[in-house]
């Protein structure tokens, strides 16, 4: 659905005076305040093209009416969002979920919608149909070559998308882990997931980042083979300059000083960006600043 501009102008029309009134007397008050209403005009937050529905859980869908059935709908709400807040100017897309039919045609559909695309998404954490080795014992860390190989092409291939779209980042968050004391050898796998993301970072072009996320349990409740930002930044280090770190905010232990881990991560230049949400017990993908607005900000 897209709303025509003059209707949002005449809305926005009968509320300028009010709107104008509250600035200056936030002007009289803060002398910096311009400074502040131009950063926030310019920060800009990419709508990922899988947190489009309306209902349900991880579990079970309980969908309403009218959510997005393809990615050129999803292009389409994204739009809608950004013509009302002027603030969600890019969209991240997940391969394969959303892989585009014609990257042409989305990237002219996503320009007429006022957008760009944000960092593309690779999926190593469940099996596609017709894949031929099953990801059940990790992709990047997994022992057989051939398992790894194949996850390694999977991110070339969701470069391939990223670069026909625009992309110029690619966000890699691995499940690799375990659910047993002893079933896996913490400095092999690390190894193993070091050598796979050193492939795929070679095959970044040369404007491109790479983000790597983390998260702490879930779906491997014994070890996660990145599982905090520590483990993060030894990979991104590892890897170069054009790795950083992505924190999630819901990816962590309960109570973990997430800002004091944000400010570390600024300070050496790693920080590669957030995922939004908020949490009360684990990764709960909760509206960001629902449960802690204060670590928020
Ligand atoms: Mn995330």
């Amino acid at each position: 659905m897209k709303i025509d501009k003059t209707h949002i102008q005449k809305h926005n029309d009968k509320l300028y005076s009010a709107h104008q009134k509250k600035v200056k007397q936030l002007a009289n008050e803060f002398p910096n305040v311009n400074r502040a209403i131009k950063k926030l005009v310019d920060f800009q937050i990419a709508i990922p093209s899988w947190a489009l529905g309306t209902g349900g859980t991880r579990f079970g869908r309980f969908s309403g009416g009218g959510e997005p059935r393809n990615l050129e709908e999803k292009i389409g709400d994204v739009g809608l969002l950004h013509s009302l807040n002027k603030s969600s100017g890019a969209i991240s897309v997940h391969i394969p979920w959303d892989i585009p039919t014609s990257a042409q045609k989305i990237k002219k559909l996503a320009t007429e919608n006022g957008l760009t695309f944000d960092a593309v998404n690779s999926n190593t954490f469940q099996d596609q149909p017709n894949q031929n080795f099953s990801y059940k014992f990790g992709s990047l860390q997994h022992v057989n070559a051939t398992v790894r190989q194949q996850a390694i092409d999977h991110n070339l291939e969701v470069i391939k998308h990223g670069k026909a779209l625009g992309s110029k980042s690619i966000t890699v968050w691995l499940s690799d882990g375990s659910c047993f004391p002893g079933q896996l050898n913490f400095r092999k796998a690390f190894q193993r997931t070091l050598e796979g993301l050193k492939e795929i970072y070679a095959a970044l072009p040369r404007d491109w980042k790479m983000f790597v996320e983390y998260k702490a349990f879930e779906p491997n409740f014994y070890s996660m083979t990145v599982g905090d930002w520590g483990q993060s930044y030894l990979y991104a280090s590892k890897l170069g300059p054009k790795a950083f770190t992505l924190v999630d905010l819901g990816h962590h232990l309960p109570n973990a000083n997430i800002e004091q881990i944000v400010s570390l991560l600024l300070m050496e230049e790693k920080l590669g960006g957030f995922h939004f949400n908020d949490s009360k017990y684990g990764d709960d993908d909760l509206t960001v600043g629902s449960i802690n607005p204060y670590q928020l900000f």
